[in-house]
């Protein structure tokens, strides 16, 4: 277990909800901010706030740095091999959408295949059925194991000589199933497709590296890592990028424009039309310290052992079902579940009047729900400033609750 003291990080940890100590296990919604990242953003908008790649002025100078070192410590966290494969967008949706509309739209034709999961989110779902339906192509869904997990021959199954994308998310936000990307990517390059990974849930919470993973491309958001909201990343092998045109146009992404032809700014700025999220970036820069200073591997041990915690504990309680492996070592630290006659939502209003922090709902996986057989499902994921005692309190909870509505 990580130690207690990175608690004392977050300041918003520190205050009680309905009269108890909060406990927060919403963490795959969105992660809270250490006081470095809220710090980092302060400071440039106090000392250095200006627009970048533009001025000659002293605070331009210090905004562009700040956002372009911000660039080099997403490259350096996700080991890719220039900063020039890093771009810099809203979130994972923003990131998943420009892959569908820029590579997605230039080359996939009618019969094409793009094969996802039953398990995707739905940011990882609509842009190929908007892009199938545009372009007449077949949206194949991979079949998932009874646990939850994905095998590898029915990836095997799906994927064919006429399948262009294949989309998969690395971790699931409902199952918290760690899916064998580099295994899903050699699959997909053996029949000349693209791989794009949904690293949403990966991230905040797993070692990324995209030259042994080999993926193409793989987007991820900055709020759910500790960063602020309204940043993430697209990451694009080079060469790709270089082939795709871009997805918004105007200032800030062009080199010439005349009045009826431009051209265009080389990577990554090509893809950054208008003036960049540039305090979400510094903000995103800090939070890579923040993690990278407890070490991603250590945060991925933790929440093998909080999950592991948390499953033990609740398993042994009658009429509650949890869903996703298992085995806590197949899965990152979320666990899914419901209790018998209880809706998700009135069980997590008891929790919240306990002051436990989860979510309800069909946690924007729609096709996973019917897949499960329900059709919303109640949620803890942890992350770094969690410890065994908010899963005791999680199970206490839950008791209060079960008695409540029996
Ligand atoms: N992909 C996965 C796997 C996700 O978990 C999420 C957000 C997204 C994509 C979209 O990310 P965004 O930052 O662009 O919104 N997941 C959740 C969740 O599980 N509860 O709230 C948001």
């Amino acid at each position: 277990m990580l130690s207690k003291d990175i608690r004392k990080h977050f300041p918003i940890l520190d205050q009680e909800i309905n009269g108890h100590p909060l406990v927060y296990l919403d963490s795959a919604a969105t992660s809270q901010k250490p006081r470095q990242v809220i710090e980092a953003i302060n400071d440039y908008y106090a000392y250095d706030n200006a627009n970048v790649h533009r001025g000659v002025h002293t605070l331009g100078n210090r905004a562009t740095d700040h956002y372009e070192g911000a660039r080099e410590k997403v490259r350096k966290f996700i080991n890719a091999k220039s900063t020039q494969e890093v771009i810099f967008t809203r979130g994972t949706t923003t990131a998943l959408n420009m892959v569908a509309q820029s590579y997605g739209r230039a080359n996939i034709e009618e019969g094409d295949e793009i094969v996802i999961t039953h398990m995707e989110h739905h940011s990882n779902i609509i842009p190929w059925q908007q892009l199938a339906k545009e372009k007449g192509a077949v949206l194949k869904y991979v079949i998932l194991e009874e646990d939850g997990t994905l095998s590898l021959d029915k990836v095997r199954q799906a994927v064919t000589d006429r399948t262009k994308i294949v989309s998969i998310m690395y971790v699931s936000n409902v199952l918290g199933t760690m899916n064998p990307i580099k295994e899903i990517t050699e699959i997909a390059h053996a029949h000349g497709a693209v791989m794009v990974v949904d690293g949403a849930q990966a991230a905040p919470h797993l070692k990324l590296d995209v030259q042994a993973l080999d993926c193409d491309f793989l987007a991820f958001s900055g709020h759910k890592m500790c960063g602020p909201t309204g940043i993430g990343v697209l990451y694009g092998k080079k060469e790709l990028l270089n082939e795709m045109e871009p997805v918004e146009f105007g200032g800030e992404m062009i080199d010439f424009v005349g009045l009826y032809e431009s051209t265009w700014k080389e990577l990554p700025w090509k893809f950054e039309g208008g003036t960049p999220i540039i305090a979400g970036a510094i903000g995103l820069g800090a939070a890579i310290d923040f993690l990278e200073e407890i070490g991603l591997d250590q945060i991925e041990k933790h929440e093998h052992e909080l999950a592991g915690y948390a499953m033990e504990k609740m398993s042994s309680m009658d009429g509650l079902t949890i869903y996703g492996p298992r085995d806590p070592d197949k899965r990152a630290g979320i666990v899914t579940f419901n209790l018998d006659n209880v809706h998700p939502h009135d069980l997590a209003t008891v929790l919240d009047m306990n002051g436990i922090a989860v979510r309800a709902g069909h946690h924007c996986a729609q096709p996973l729900m019917k897949w499960l057989q329900c059709s919303s499902t109640a949620r803890a994921s942890f992350y770094v400033y969690n410890t065994e005692e908010d899963v005791d309190r999680l199970v206490e909870g839950l008791r209060i609750a079960k008695e409540y509505f029996q």
